[in-house]
């Protein structure tokens, strides 16, 4: 009865549910079709379960509301606890390790720590183009999405734990992606089958999926050891120095080494994938947009003068090619939902009852396509959304691409100076061009990745007029 005013596909079968439309490889892409016709609020029905969807731009303000809502462990999130157990990203809000941890490793993404990782981001980003230099010109291509996770999957790493998987030297993948890439898809298929079929048929997948899990844990452990039996515990002041040495600052509770592990998977995971498809996005709209390129072309050159190696504050300072940052995750949120649940009863938009516990998903990509957020032309890809008048003018709560509140992205800023860096380097070193017949395909492994996407890059000798701008 409390679902009764949410409207659901019309060819619902019996039994099965919505499955007329749905595609287990594709959740996010069908559901946000589904979206357009059925409206701010729907509901989809796997089998024996519904789940309500949100996308509406007043309807996801209200979820954020704190006071009401909390984020929910479900779906992929909770099919990710077998890996990631009390980890910072799948702790129920009441699991005390979630404060623990947060609190202890909260400094970890202070200005003053992204300072210290700057240097070695600069490092990775090196090894990245030294890599494209090899593959730029005529005739040659750039496996994107491949080398920007061989670029966050180093840059995590190197940062907060120390260590280098060697991804650039790698022809294929590094054998944690490729595990990591399994769980993930798992991790998603397992809500589209019906509880008793996925116990019943899906023993191989589920077997495989024990193997990616035992390898993630291996890698993790054997990365926690080489830092205890190292003499370097505490030196570096990383995050695996904070989560193995910090006790917490109030109460003088430290991480359990189950929790550290939890933590260290997390944060690689977490760290880098995400952080890839935004990077991945970015480059796929930059090759479409010469004019965008040039205006990053020229900032840069404004911002960093001849300098190849830009200091801390020159990132912050690439105002527009953290716009073409922005405007990428508006359309393309690599993390794409996340879900919220009542703290108590309560009624969304005045006219759906939620009862304590009740929740919905919120599908950023629709929420950031709501054209009464947005205007019209919210499809188009345009970074001048994020010109600061242009923000103000805009509700809050319409941009949510790190997700919401307490539990949102801890990472955020660790992401965007990243992610801002290397794109101000890249779009410094090369013209970037796409392969004109390609057609932007959406990959769904929990997160988004262009599928395929390869481009063709040309160097360039940055125009050596242009002065560093004073500093701010
Ligand atoms: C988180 C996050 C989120 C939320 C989810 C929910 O709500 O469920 C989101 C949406 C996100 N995240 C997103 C993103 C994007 C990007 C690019 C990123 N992200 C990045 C990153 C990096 C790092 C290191 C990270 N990231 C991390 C993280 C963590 C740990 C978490 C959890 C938090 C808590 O506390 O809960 C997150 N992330 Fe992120």
């Amino acid at each position: 009865p409390e679902l009764d005013r949410i409207p659901h596909p019309p060819r619902r079968v019996p039994l099965l549910g919505d499955v007329l439309d749905a595609d287990p490889r594709s959740p996010v892409q069908d559901s946000m079709r589904i979206g357009r016709q059925l409206g701010p609020i729907f509901r989809r029905k796997a089998f024996d379960r519904e789940i309500v969807f949100v996308w509406g731009a007043d309807l996801a303000a209200e979820l954020a509301d704190e006071s009401r809502f909390a984020k929910h462990v479900g779906l992929g999130v909770a099919n990710l606890r077998p890996l990631a157990g009390d980890g910072l990203f799948t702790a129920y809000n009441h699991e005390p390790n979630w404060q623990l941890a947060h609190d202890i490793l909260a400094p970890g993404f202070s200005r003053a720590a992204m300072e210290g990782y700057h240097p070695l981001m600069l490092d990775v980003a090196r090894q990245l183009t030294a890599h494209w230099d090899e593959r730029s010109g005529a005739g040659h291509e750039v496996d994107v999405p491949g080398d920007m996770t061989k670029l966050t999957l180093e840059t995590i790493a190197r940062t907060g734990f120390g260590h280098d998987f060697g991804s650039f030297e790698r022809s294929r993948p590094h054998p944690f992606v490729t595990a990591m890439v399994g769980a993930l898809s798992y991790a998603q298929q397992r809500n589209a089958a019906p509880p008793l079929l996925a116990a019943l048929q899906q023993r191989g997948a589920a077997k495989r999926n024990a193997a990616d899990r035992a390898y993630l844990n291996d890698t993790v452990d054997e990365v926690v050891e080489a830092r205890r039996s190292g003499d370097g515990t505490g030196a570096r002041g990383d995050l695996l120095d904070r989560m193995l040495e910090t006790a917490h600052p109030e109460t003088g509770e430290r991480l359990s080494p189950e929790n550290i592990r939890r933590q260290v998977v997390t944060f690689l995971v977490a760290g880098h994938e995400t952080t890839s498809g935004a990077l991945s996005f970015a480059l796929h709209y930059l090759s479409r947009n010469p004019d965008v390129l040039a205006r990053a072309q020229a900032e840069v050159e404004q911002v960093w003068g001849e300098t190849e190696e830009p200091a801390y504050e020159q990132v912050a300072r690439l105002r527009y090619v953290r716009r073409v940052l922005d405007e990428s995750l508006r359309l393309w949120p690599t993390a794409p939902a996340f879900s919220r649940e009542a703290l108590h009863d309560t009624t969304l938009g005045g006219v759906h009852p939620m009862r304590t516990g009740a929740w919905a998903l919120v599908l950023i990509m629709l929420l950031h396509r709501d054209p009464a957020a947005w205007g019209q032309d919210a499809e188009r890809f345009d970074p001048d959304r994020f010109e600061p008048k242009a923000v103000r003018a805009r509700p809050p709560h319409v941009f949510k691409p790190f997700g919401t509140g307490a539990r949102a992205c801890i990472g955020r800023q660790f992401a965007l100076h990243e992610a801002t860096l290397v794109l101000g380097l890249l779009v410094r070193r090369y013209d970037i061009t796409a392969d004109p017949d390609y057609e932007l395909s959406v990959t769904e492994r929990l997160t988004l990745m262009p599928r395929n996407l390869r481009l063709r890059l040309t160097r360039r000798t940055p125009a050596r007029t242009a002065q560093p701008a004073a500093r701010d």
